[in-house]
């Protein structure tokens, strides 16, 4: 028995050196060390053996079963190891290559405008709220004495909706809550919904809930149905500007439409005001710019005139702050509003204010 165990151990050691894969390892094991295995056929005998040699040749198969298994273990690390260098040999790997980039988007240019523009009123100290794009028919034109049999109604083409218009009059804004006045509430029920216009609504959403002095802008959204053409969208940005103090005049306006324009363009531009009328304020006037796409010479942009009619503005009118609660004559306040998308056409030049929304990646990865 003894020399079986020697001849085992001989062979054994011999085939696990020899093993040239894990799997040819995997066969050795099973045929020294396996259930149906020689070794493990000695082990079984043990018991059979007189007691005289039991002992010894019980212990020789032990020690010889825990050096197989051992010299497996090792064998099996050895070729894992000769197998892994081998893969690295062939696929191989340059890790200081520099990797593909994903492409990285940016900002809309009516956004990047948009936030310049705050920022530059930001620093002149005004403060920035916004109003619901979907907008009751009192604050877009009655509160703005635009009566419904008022002519100027007309100046803006409506999209209107059908709906709650509860939901609206209650709908999101930033302002501090401060319980609405019974009258005004009622004055809305009933009322139809339509797509704002303009931002103008929103002077007398914040007036109601906010005492002067103050000075607010509110970029955002504006829908008009009407023609599109090279300076007309159906969408486009406003923003409004309104201050409201009590020793306020068209000088302070001129200042800070000055200062505006020469920090957004940062170079001297030609700006005119332009006698006009608009409801909500009186005096009114148009703030028009030399086209910068023509240097004035006339384009399809100016629709040939030279000039870019960016604006509407004027002094707040008495009818104004009475539907936003002022007492008569107690605050005076000028308001403007400017076109965003036409500021932006100036400023980068762009031909056609459809562009923005035409989804033209040409267009887009230009900004
Ligand atoms: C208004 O919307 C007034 N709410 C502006 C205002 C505010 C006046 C406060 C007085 C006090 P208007 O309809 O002119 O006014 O529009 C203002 C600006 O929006 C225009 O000067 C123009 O720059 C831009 N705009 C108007 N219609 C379009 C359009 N269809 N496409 C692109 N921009 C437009």
């Amino acid at each position: 028995m003894q020399t079986e165990i020697e001849k085992i151990r001989h062979t054994g050691l011999q085939d696990i050196a020899n093993a040239a894969s894990p799997d040819d390892l995997e066969r050795v094991r099973v045929a020294y060390l396996g259930r149906k295995g020689a070794l493990t056929q000695i082990l079984r005998g043990i018991k059979d053996i007189p007691d005289a040699e039991r002992a010894a040749i019980g212990g020789a198969a032990n020690r010889l079963y825990d050096e197989l298994d051992k010299a497996i273990t090792l064998r099996r690390e050895v070729l894992l190891r000769s197998g892994r260098e081998s893969v690295l040999k062939t696929e191989w790997l340059d890790v200081t290559r520099p990797g593909a980039r994903p492409p990285k988007g940016h900002l809309h240019p009516l956004t990047k405008i948009l936030r310049e523009m705050t920022a530059i009123f930001a620093g002149m100290g005004f403060a920035v709220v916004e109003g619901p794009e979907v907008e009751t028919e009192y604050y877009n034109f009655d509160a703005l004495n635009i009566p419904a049999e008022h002519p100027t109604r007309e100046m803006w083409d409506t999209f209107w909706l059908q709906g709650n218009q509860k939901e609206i009059a209650n709908s999101k804004t930033q302002f501090p809550s401060k319980s609405q006045s019974a009258n005004s509430k009622a004055r809305r029920n009933g009322e139809k919904i339509l797509l704002r216009t303009h931002t103008s609504p929103v002077q007398v959403r914040y007036m109601e809930k906010n005492n002067p002095p103050f000075r607010i802008i509110v970029p955002g959204r504006v829908y008009r149905y009407e023609a599109s053409d090279a300076s007309h969208d159906i969408q486009f940005y406003q923003l409004e500007g309104l201050l409201v103090d009590r020793a306020v005049s068209i000088a302070h306006f001129k200042a800070v439409m000055r200062e505006f324009f020469s920090r957004f363009f940062k170079k001297d531009i030609t700006l005119r005001l332009r006698p006009s009328y608009f409801p909500f304020t009186e005096p009114s006037f148009e703030v028009d710019m030399s086209c910068l796409s023509c240097d004035g010479k006339g384009c399809s942009v100016c629709k040939k005139t030279g000039w870019l009619e960016l604006g509407g503005a004027g002094m707040v009118h008495p009818h104004v702050f009475a539907a936003a609660g002022y007492g008569r004559g107690e605050w005076r306040g000028f308001a403007f509003g400017m076109g965003v998308d036409r500021l932006a056409m100036m400023k980068y030049k762009i031909p056609d204010i459809r562009l923005f929304r035409s989804g033209d990646m040409r267009f887009l990865k230009q900004f």
